[in-house]
């Protein structure tokens, strides 16, 4: 726990945030190095880590050897790799990952920042373009689910691109701010078919769909995009990524 590191070197009152600088720089001379800052009480809650290992084998240098941050239900951006220093200050650092990149253009000019919690979302990862139906039959469509916010409750697909849903069968272990698998049977009788997944969380959060998140958001910003994917069937079976006015 990243709060074990902070309770040993000690924190000064006054302290509000701590920054985690990766040795992966330079991005140019005022912000050398990949940094990112969490608020005092959300460093020591417990749940953040330092990591140096995963999966019980030493962390893969790709992954941020020797050590690396992680924020669960945060955006992957904030786990800093390859981390050199541990800095405290007493105000926001505004950093360049916080601020001319992982923020938010809106349509009035005006960016959200500081929008690191992961809202639910889901993928159906069979079929896919890679692994395509192979003619009529009965198939299981899998995916999976996530939310920042505590634990999936349910997800429904739909065959029609939203039209009519089912609910689909969640696989266990249901751990909050972890991936969830999910399941359902389809009986494909080898027509076009649009298939989607849609998650909700234990906070009763709803997946929305890409034009509900788009009346939001408009359509500048890039990050935060948990909107409901569609595949896109052809009769011969194979799948594309497509986009649903
Ligand atoms: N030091 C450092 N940490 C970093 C980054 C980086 O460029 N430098 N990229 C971030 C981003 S944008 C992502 S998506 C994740 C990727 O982590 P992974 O390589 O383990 O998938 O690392 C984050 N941590
Ligand atoms: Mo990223």
């Amino acid at each position: 726990p990243l709060k074990a590191v902070l309770d040993m070197a000690g924190v000064q009152q006054g302290a509000k945030q701590v920054t985690f600088n990766g040795m992966d720089g330079p991005v140019s001379d005022k912000t050398p190095d990949f940094i990112k800052a969490l608020d005092i009480d959300h460093a020591r809650d417990g749940e953040v880590m330092l990591a140096y290992q995963m999966n019980g084998e030493q962390l893969p240098l790709l992954n941020g050897f020797p050590i690396r941050l992680v924020v669960p239900g945060w955006q992957g951006n904030v786990n800093i790799k390859w981390i050199r220093r541990l800095q405290l200050g007493d105000a926001p650092w505004f950093t360049r990952e916080e601020t001319s990149k992982y923020t938010e253009l809106m349509a009035d000019g005006k960016a959200r920042g500081f929008t690191w919690p992961i809202y639910a979302k889901s993928v159906i990862t069979y079929p896919c373009p890679e692994m395509p139906a192979k003619g009529p039959g009965v198939y299981e469509i899998r995916g999976l689910a996530w939310s920042g916010l505590g634990k999936i409750k349910q997800v429904d697909v739909s065959l029609d691109g939203g039209v009519n849903w089912a609910h689909a069968r969640l696989h266990g272990p249901v751990l909050p701010k972890a991936l969830t698998k999910f399941t359902m049977e389809w009986r494909w009788d080898g027509r076009p078919a649009l298939l989607q997944s849609r998650a909700m969380d234990e906070t009763g959060f709803v997946q929305p769909t890409l034009t509900e998140l788009r009346a939001v958001r408009g359509t500048n910003a890039i990050y935060n995009n948990n909107s409901i994917q569609t595949w896109q069937i052809k009769p011969d079976g194979s799948v594309f990524n497509v986009q649903l006015a």
